[in-house]
């Protein structure tokens, strides 16, 4: 069934938002079958039960056991749900991280009161040296402005950055100020970003195109502006992008 349209989500443009979506369809549909089912007993008992039908109280009670079916029916479903949907793609989602066989794509994401910055280790593949000292507006990242590795980082501040299109990509996300929290609906991940951790989640995109960085978690008073962006372009344009990027220097976001 086509959940995405049928529930309205966003677009969809990575592996495993699929078996989410499922989960989420299989979800609300049993919510709207329970709906219907005591909606239509909300009713019948309406009718069955009112003041002119039933003068005189009954004190014998329900002797039929078909609530009790019922019950155990919607006992059931649930349970299919749970040990059949959710606690698979929640073991999957545990299990399975990428490895450097993957060749994943590892972006560090800085969230702070009202942005989102990105940082990349750069064509050496080396993170500069970081340290609470340097951080700064223009440094959220703190990177050692002497440290040789830190040279050719690559660092986005507050604005889009490029992720290349069936490569698994890692974001680690922290915070500088408060707590916040990483949102790619397209991308169905959600990650809260908490100052002083650095929490990873990983997602591969499969289709390119520009998608939406929003914050899930009400961190202010411009937390509804609280966006970015990001691009999932072909390898070889994100090649060029990263090369370039990184040639500009003080991509790592030195004064
Ligand atoms: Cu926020």
């Amino acid at each position: 069934m086509n959940w995405i349209k049928i529930l309205g989500l966003p677009e969809l443009a990575s592996e495993h938002g699929k078996a989410l979506d499922e989960l989420t369809g299989y979800v609300h549909l049993l919510m709207l079958i329970l709906f219907i089912g005591w909606v239509g007993y909300f009713i019948m008992v309406l009718l069955k039960f009112n003041r002119k039908s039933n003068p005189k109280a009954d004190y014998v009670g329900v002797k039929s056991h078909l609530n009790t079916y019922l019950e155990v029916g919607v006992a059931v479903v649930e349970g299919v749900l749970l040990i059949g949907f959710a606690i698979p793609l929640w073991a999957k989602a545990v299990d399975y991280f990428p490895t450097a066989a993957d060749n994943p794509i590892e972006v560090h994401i800085m969230a702070q009161q009202f942005a989102w910055n990105a940082h990349f280790a750069g064509p050496d593949g080396k993170w500069g040296k970081q340290d609470i000292q340097f951080a700064a507006a223009t440094n959220p990242f703190g990177l050692d402005p002497n440290d040789a590795d830190a040279k050719d980082d690559v660092v986005c501040l507050k604005e889009e950055f490029l992720v290349p299109v069936n490569r698994h990509v890692i974001c680690k996300i922290g915070s500088m100020d408060v707590i916040h929290c990483f949102k790619l609906p397209a991308m169905r991940v959600t990650q809260d970003a908490v100052p002083g951790l650095s929490i990873p989640v990983h997602f591969k995109p499969t289709i390119t195109n520009t998608y939406e960085i929003y914050c899930a978690q009400l961190c202010g008073n411009l937390h509804s502006g609280m966006k970015g962006s990001f691009k999932v372009v072909s390898q070889s344009e994100y090649d060029t992008w990263y090369a370039a990027k990184s040639k500009a220097g003080g991509g790592a976001g030195f004064e």
